[in-house]
């Protein structure tokens, strides 16, 4: 499994290519556009989800509602394009827009200055356009058709958001229970607690001021044996990290106990193990994660991914203007207080196309059917 995405913040359009997918997957095109609309919700979101309204068109590898084999696109345009033609389109732009346009005031915790730097630019906007979270709209739609995939084996992706800027949710839920993040105004489930970080997004937004977050992403119903303890990269583990890595604004990621495993003894961390004629083997604890050796191991996946608050704050910090190289106050033109709850639906989407590449990588299949059967097989 490939997938290739491109596309600028406000050109024309943002596209992925999707390779490896096997023939016969029937594919819902509404099912795509629900989880655009969910990435786009969310208390704290900024002005340009006001302008956008995401769909997906799909342009080549699906004909009367399955997929051939053959590479998928799939496209998204920019409505918010119409407003940039002038300085965004690829054709010889206007000066004057371009000179208004350009980003020079750099944005402490954002690409723009090593992004100049390093690509020789005059404009950071040569760089930002690309750096921006805007880009995983359309993983995620890529990300929904690996989850389609993946329901055809009977493993199902969920996740909700469990910290937005220091207001924790400590419970524990079953996977059932958290299917209800998507029903909530920011992906909590607990309903104090969310109350509690909607006053924080809110007192953050008249300050002109960003919030990061947590979520924690789940995954049932993957069988045992997927990754390998083999080579380096093929660990599910590492594989799941640089996923959920690349995604914009994330700067960590654990499994399971996570970095709690440095605080307890061997005894209070390893799970142990169980065997029952029914069941198979199984464990009464799951501190692992779903992970051992770099392989699943037929539990529940448990991942969490921590985002930093959005670099672009309307209070603005200080920074350095590169062209003058005088202190100044950093751009902001509009900004997100908060997008955790979009990070929870763009990791399911990454999380899904991880898992998607390792089912392919283990079970091959040129149809659906032959990925099942084979699947069906395994103990
Ligand atoms: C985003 C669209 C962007 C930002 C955000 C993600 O829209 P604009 O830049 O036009 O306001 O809201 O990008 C960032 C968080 C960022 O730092 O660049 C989207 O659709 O998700």
């Amino acid at each position: 499994m490939k997938l290739t995405t491109a596309g600028e913040s406000h050109g024309k359009a943002l596209v992925a290519i999707v390779e490896g997918l096997p023939a016969h997957l029937r594919i819902d095109e509404e099912q795509i556009n629900t989880e655009l609309a969910l990435r786009q919700s969310g208390y704290g979101r900024g002005g340009r989800q006001k302008i956008e309204r995401d769909k997906a068109e799909i342009l080549t590898g699906v004909r009367n509602g399955e997929t051939l084999g053959s590479p998928v696109t799939l496209c998204i345009y920019n409505k918010d394009f119409a407003n940039w033609e002038s300085c965004m389109g690829s054709g010889v732009c206007d000066e004057g827009v371009m000179a208004q346009k350009r980003l020079t005031k750099v944005r402490p915790g954002h690409a723009d200055l090593t992004g100049v730097l390093k690509f020789d630019q005059i404009d950071a906007r040569n760089v930002l356009e690309r750096a921006s979270a805007r880009e995983t709209a359309i993983r995620v739609a890529a990300g929904s058709l690996y989850k389609q995939y993946l329901a055809q084996l009977g493993v199902e992706i969920g996740g909700y958001v469990k910290e937005i800027c220091g207001i924790v949710d400590e419970n524990t839920y079953t996977f059932e229970q958290i299917r209800l993040s998507k029903t909530t105004q920011t992906g909590m489930l607990d309903s104090q607690t969310e109350t509690r970080a909607i006053e924080k997004i809110s007192a953050l937004k008249t300050e002109g001021d960003t919030a990061g977050g947590v979520v924690e992403i789940r995954v049932k119903g993957l069988k045992s044996g997927f990754g390998s303890v083999m080579t380096y990269a093929e660990k599910l583990d590492a594989q799941l990290a640089q996923g959920l890595m690349s995604i914009q604004a994330v700067k960590g990621v654990s499994v399971g106990a996570g970095f709690a495993v440095g605080k307890k003894s061997g005894k209070d961390i390893h799970d142990e193990i169980f065997y029952d004629e029914k069941k198979g083997y199984y464990r009464t604890t799951n501190r692992a994660g779903g992970i051992e050796g770099g392989m699943s191991n037929g539990e529940e996946i448990i991942l969490s991914v921590a985002m930093k608050p959005i670099p672009t704050l309307m209070k603005g910090l200080q920074t350095v203007d590169y062209t003058t190289k005088q202190q100044t106050v950093a751009a902001a033109e509009r900004s997100d207080v908060c997008a955790v709850f979009a990070l929870e639906i763009i990791a399911e989407a990454v999380v899904a196309q991880v898992l998607a590449s390792a089912v392919k990588a283990r079970l091959g299949g040129d149809t659906i059917e032959q990925v099942q059967a084979r699947y069906n097989e395994l103990p």
